[in-house]
């Protein structure tokens, strides 16, 4: 399903005059306004392949009908929200959840939605039914080198996929680990998975990137080999200048500072980039912003920090993913929710006067900190964001227009009620 651009601009225009009024009144009240809106225009997200359709627990799963049942329905429907909020440019794929049977056919398709191919994800956190050996133990950390050789050359495999699709970063999420104490050598483990991933390393084009995600738990409940930012770092370091850490918001243990782990990585340039979403408890993969939006900002307020004092592209220096599961919620209105917190937090945080907030620092004046940080926080930038998508062509309200024009309806009335989507 397309949105047609007339529909669009025709939902936008009854909502116009009430847009520039809210906008005007922001503008009093913010200086580098159109700096700040080029940034955002120019700020994209990358949608994952895996997340278009309805997720489960293993308690349940309840499809909601009209899912993707092919590639390149899912690059239709990240196209779809592309046109909506004009900043999901690009789709990150799972493999083999997502093997682009024809690259050229898929990236011709994609560039007609105006998309492009974000990092390429490896799994060998599953045995695929014609696998020889099985990951029950793990893949790269495993104590049989035939095991490691097999996630090996299905790491490869997969950069092969993104190169045919012009994509430039590869990210491992590793599942190995341990399930109970005894069960694992961690110094071998560790050394093993360092071994594995220095032969993938070696077969990554000269200017791609290599993202080693970490995970505190699960689906390893005693140890995980790739469990927190510090190992990430250590297999970033020992392996090379193209290898990064990516920090799933959802991958931490309880209460875990992520700002202050995000500013470090930053500061010791390993940070490669993120997985957004939000979550309660554990790695509950909930619509981003959801449960806890003053982390994100205080997150963007670091992110922004940190790049500013290196320099960095906010928009092309950093991968910006979103790595969600919906058990309940629509997945493109949930994708939707997701880009619209982003932004929001990325906006609210270009607010922040860092030379005052700096001041405030030096003179430890922390209620003079709090009150620049909440005062940004507490700013209602909606309008700036709309502005933003309004200007490069896309809805001021994206999910209304989505509601408006009945598209989900009309998905399963294309797609059927029965369709399921692979991915989590
Ligand atoms: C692991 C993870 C990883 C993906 C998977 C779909 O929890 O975050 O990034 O491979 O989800
Ligand atoms: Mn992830």
């Amino acid at each position: 399903m397309q949105i047609e651009k007339y529909k669009l601009e025709a939902i936008n225009g009854d909502q116009l005059v009430a847009h520039q009024q809210r906008l005007d009144v922001l503008a009093s009240s913010v200086d580098n306004i159109e700096a700040i809106l080029q940034k955002l225009i120019d700020f994209q997200i990358a949608i994952p392949s895996w997340a278009l359709g309805t997720g489960g627990t293993r308690f349940g799963r309840f499809a909601g009908g009209g899912e993707p049942r092919s590639l390149e329905e899912k690059i239709e429907d990240v196209g779809l929200l592309h046109s909506l909020n004009a900043s999901s440019g690009a789709i990150s794929l799972h493999i083999p959840w997502d093997i682009p049977q024809n690259p050229k056919v898929i990236k011709t398709l994609a560039a007609q939605h105006g998309l492009s191919f974000d990092a390429v994800n490896s799994n060998t956190f599953q045995d695929q039914p014609d696998q020889q050996h099985s990951y029950k133990f793990g893949s790269l950390q495993h104590v049989d080198k035939r095991v490691r050789q097999q996630a090996i050359d299905h790491n490869i495999e997969v950069i092969k996929h993104g190169i045919e699709l012009g994509s430039d970063s590869l990210t491992v999420w590793l599942s190995d680990g341990s399930a109970f104490p005894g069960q694992l050598n961690f110094r071998k483990a560790f050394q093993n998975i360092l071994e594995s991933l220095q032969e993938v390393y070696a077969a990554l084009p000269h200017h791609w990137k290599m993202y080693v995600e970490y995970k505190a738990f699960e689906p390893n409940f005693y140890s995980m080999s790739v469990g927190d930012w510090g190992q990430s770092l250590i297999y970033a370091n020992k392996l090379g200048n193209k290898a990064y850490t990516l920090v799933d918001l959802g991958h931490h243990l309880p209460n875990a500072n992520i700002e202050q782990i995000v500013s470090l990585l930053l500061m010791e340039g390993k940070l490669g980039g993120f997985h957004f979403n939000d979550s309660k408890y554990g790695d509950d993969d909930l619509t981003v912003g959801s449960i806890k939006p003053y982390q994100l900002f205080l997150i963007f307020n670091e992110l922004i920090e940190g790049m500013d004092a290196r320099g960095m592209n906010h928009a092309t220096d950093l991968g910006w993913m979103i790595d969600a599961s919906h058990n309940i919620k629509d997945p493109l209105e949930d994708m939707l929710q997701s880009v619209e917190a982003i932004k929001i937090a990325y906006a609210q945080a270009l607010l922040v006067d860092t030379k005052v907030l700096e001041t405030a620092r030096n003179n430890n004046d922390v209620v003079e900190a709090q009150e620049i940080l909440q005062n940004a926080f507490r700013t209602d930038v909606r309008p700036l964001v709309a502005e933003a998508r309004l200007r490069a062509g896309a809805a001021l309200h994206p999910l209304r227009v989505y509601r408006q024009l009945k598209v989900r309806e009309n998905l399963i009335g294309e797609r059927g009620l029965k369709a399921i989507a692979t991915g989590l």
